[in-house]
């Protein structure tokens, strides 16, 4: 090559996207960017790898076992727990951009700007019970813009606005790698964290829900508390019962599929978006209204499974459009392939038993 020549600009083949990169990108995309958005996303990864070190580390740092208190939920609280709480609230705080702040793991929404733009919803290690035998847990999280940031405080109501309304939701899934799923609005986006530098890089661009997937996620312990519709939908999906007609004309396909449950949601709604089928969990005798939280869990994977091209409904209606009446309320979760998601509904509804 001769010494003066000028090489054209390489596509970046060795040194992938980071995730700094990324959500630089979508920022110059977006008209009348600030870069608020940009830093508080920044702030949320910081908080994650920090969570990551010593969740990796947790038994040599002293951080397996219980707190020996109760959260607002009635669990009993895990050192883990109350460390990942504790981040995310400091390094919130310290951005500057978060109006109001919720957990899981608090009884009430916090102040933490008067002036800051946006709510944080989060659950700061989701699967918490799984901690102690090491099996994947996570962390997940919302956020929503506030509606007159300048006019007035951060109030309650800025946080109990539907799912529809989030501009960002993110899962961390603590797993053999740790996997930051998130979106912004425009698809699911994957990436991993490479330990050795601490940064995460884009793995997996524009996730798609695969179309038939082969496996259902449900606590099966659960059996006799439900109800006889859901019950139907278990022996159908188990191959137990014919599929029966589809209604719209749909193809009826194989049963049964297989199981896999881990009990980390994050586990669980992170295998079913990669690798298809469905995931539920349904309201039952002794959850009447379902077990898994609408702000903290159900929404933010309802928006990256749509965002994926997946559905998730709470049986019946979409869980994007529940009105939030309380910040700690429980809501049947089902989300998956749109298909499987639909025949679920069905079942709910009694057009197919
Ligand atoms: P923990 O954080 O108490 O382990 O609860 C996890 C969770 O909220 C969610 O991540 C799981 O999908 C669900 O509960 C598992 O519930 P079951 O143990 O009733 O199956």
């Amino acid at each position: 090559m001769a010494s003066d020549s000028l090489s054209s600009i390489r596509p970046a083949t060795v040194v992938g996207t980071t995730l700094r990169e990324h959500v630089l990108h979508g920022m110059h995309a977006a008209k009348g960017a600030t870069g608020e958005f940009t830093s508080l996303l920044n702030h949320v990864s910081l908080a994650i790898r920090i969570i990551n070190s010593r969740v990796r580390a947790a038994g040599l740092a002293g951080l397996l076992g219980y707190t020996g208190e109760t959260n607002v939920q009635g669990e009993r609280v895990q050192k883990l727990d109350a460390f990942s709480n504790e981040v995310l609230m400091n390094v919130l705080e310290r951005s500057g951009h978060c109006g109001l702040i919720a957990s899981e793991e608090l009884e009430e929404a916090q102040l933490a700007d008067h002036h800051g733009k946006y709510v944080v919803l989060f659950d700061p290690l989701d699967g918490s019970s799984n901690i102690d035998t090491n099996v994947g847990i996570g962390t997940i999280f919302a956020i929503l813009r506030r509606q007159e940031p300048k006019l007035s405080r951060p109030s309650l109501a800025d946080a109990l606005r539907p799912g529809r309304e989030i501009v960002a939701a993110g899962y961390v899934l603590y797993g053999p790698s740790t996997v930051f799923v998130m979106s912004t609005g425009q698809g699911a986006h994957g990436f991993t964290l490479d330990p050795m530098i601490g940064e995460f890089f884009l793995s997996q661009p524009d996730i798609r829900v695969p179309k038939r997937g082969m496996c259902f996620s449900v606590n099966e312990g659960n059996f006799s508390r439900w109800s006889p519709e859901i019950q139907k939908w278990s022996r159908f999906i188990k191959g137990e019962t014919p599929s029966g007609p589809n209604k719209d004309g749909r193809e009826p396909y194989e049963t049964p599929y297989g199981s896999r449950y881990v009990g980390s949601l994050v586990a669980d709604a992170h295998r079913t978006l990669i690798k298809g089928g469905i995931f539920a969990y349904p309201a039952d005798t002794k959850s009447t209204s379902g077990k898994l939280r609408l702000l903290y869990e159900a929404n933010p994977m309802a928006y990256l499974f749509e965002q994926a091209g997946g559905a998730a409904i709470d049986g019946r209606d979409r869980i994007l459009d529940i009105v939030p009446k309380a910040l700690h309320q429980r809501t049947p979760l089902i989300l998956g392939f749109v298909e499987d998601v639909a025949a679920y509904r069905e079942f709910v509804l009694g057009e197919r038993s």
